[in-house]
């Protein structure tokens, strides 16, 4: 059976034309620091973002470590919000790999209040941990590809420098937050101290993602991509497929966030769903059935050719990427419709 994949956008195969940008890409050893497409691609990504530097890392979820290694000492704490990637999917690698401890916080919708940070941001005794670092995501990725709104982010950002701390922005899915808002890279990046953001997502690519930041965080990372055995020689291929993908694929983006609502405003149709239409503000819908379990649900939609994602507790989870048609999305709003 074909199936209409909406399990994440990471399941994406490289286009034609990403294939063959891939093929021709001038490579070099990267541990020398002489493999010219990833160098070009650090700094394209170091320029978008305003940044001193880039970083090309293997994934997102390395470049949300390597951040947090380079900004905090053992034993302080990392604010973070109670459903972020980083709590959840990151398998306790601030804990593994940093020797930090996560505080995470209530959000609404992936949003955290800043009242909510300063009520929890410790005071200096010997006895507390040091809050270190504040990590945001955009977009939120549990609460449904939500977009964090600039005006919250900039309140954060004021306070967290204000009381000296770092602030690390993981926006594995920044591109879709661009195409609704407008705002740049540049303008989001400004409020953090580093900002990750992932080519293996919507924009096309088979591997890969980047850590933007000053010369002396981005050199601490490298240094920790090293020991983590990340240093990937001639991954200029890689690099070629991300350059291709920021060209190319970054636009279109909207039409997954158009699909995603779309396909939202179809189940809302049916009394069969949970699910709050306004929400789906880009390329994740959420929704839970009324009449079945997750999984039951899951495995009902396979059989009839639509593969989801568990989403948080009850929720599945459709993703909208580039490998789909106009047609398998109305397909699979219909499916889903008849269950
Ligand atoms: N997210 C994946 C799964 O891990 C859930 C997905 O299918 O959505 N930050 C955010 C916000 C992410 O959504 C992801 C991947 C990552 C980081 C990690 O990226 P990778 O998988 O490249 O390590």
């Amino acid at each position: 059976m074909k199936y209409i994949d909406l399990r994440s956008d990471t399941v994406t195969k490289p286009s034609k034309g990403m294939l063959d940008a891939m093929f021709k890409a001038k490579v070099g050893d990267d541990v020398f620091g002489e493999d010219e497409t990833i160098n070009k691609l650090q700094e394209k990504c170091a320029k978008l973002s305003g940044k001193e530097k880039a970083l090309f890392v293997p994934t997102g979820v390395m470049g949300n470590q390597l951040a947090i290694k380079a900004h905090t000492l053992h034993g302080d704490e990392v604010i973070v919000e109670n459903e972020s990637h980083i709590l959840n999917y990151e398998t306790a690698g601030p804990s593994v790999i940093s020797n930090v401890q996560l505080l995470p916080l209530k959000g609404e919708n992936g949003v955290l209040d800043v009242e909510t940070i300063r009520a929890h941001v410790r005071s200096r005794e010997y006895y507390f941990p040091v809050t270190r670092l504040i990590c945001l995501e955009q977009t939120h990725n549990r609460s449904g590809g939500t977009i964090l709104p600039i005006k919250n982010i900039k309140a954060i950002s004021t306070f967290a420098r204000q009381y000296g701390i770092k602030m690390h922005l993981d926006g594995a899915r920044i591109f879709n937050a661009i195409a609704e808002t407008g705002i740049s890279l540049e303008e989001y990046a400004y409020n953090f101290d580093t900002i990750s953001f992932c080519f293996s997502k919507g924009l096309g690519c088979p591997v890969g993602s980047i850590l933007c930041g000053d010369t002396e965080t981005i050199a601490l990372a490298h240094k920790w991509r090293k020991i983590l055995g990340g240093g990937m020689r001639q991954a200029g291929f890689l690099a070629a497929a991300a350059n291709y993908a920021l060209d190319k694929n970054v636009k279109r983006l909207k039409e997954d966030n158009d699909n995603a609502k779309y396909f939202a405003s179809e189940l809302a149709k049916s009394d069969k769903y949970n699910i709050e239409v306004e929400n789906v503000h880009t390329n994740i819908v959420i929704f839970s059935s009324k009449k079945y379990m997750k999984d039951e649900f899951m495995k009902l939609a396979k059989s009839k050719g639509v593969l989801l994602s568990s989403g948080s507790y009850d929720f599945i989870r459709g993703v909208f990427h580039l490998d789909l048609s106009k047609q398998d999305i109305k397909k699979a709003a219909k499916v889903l419709s008849y269950l």
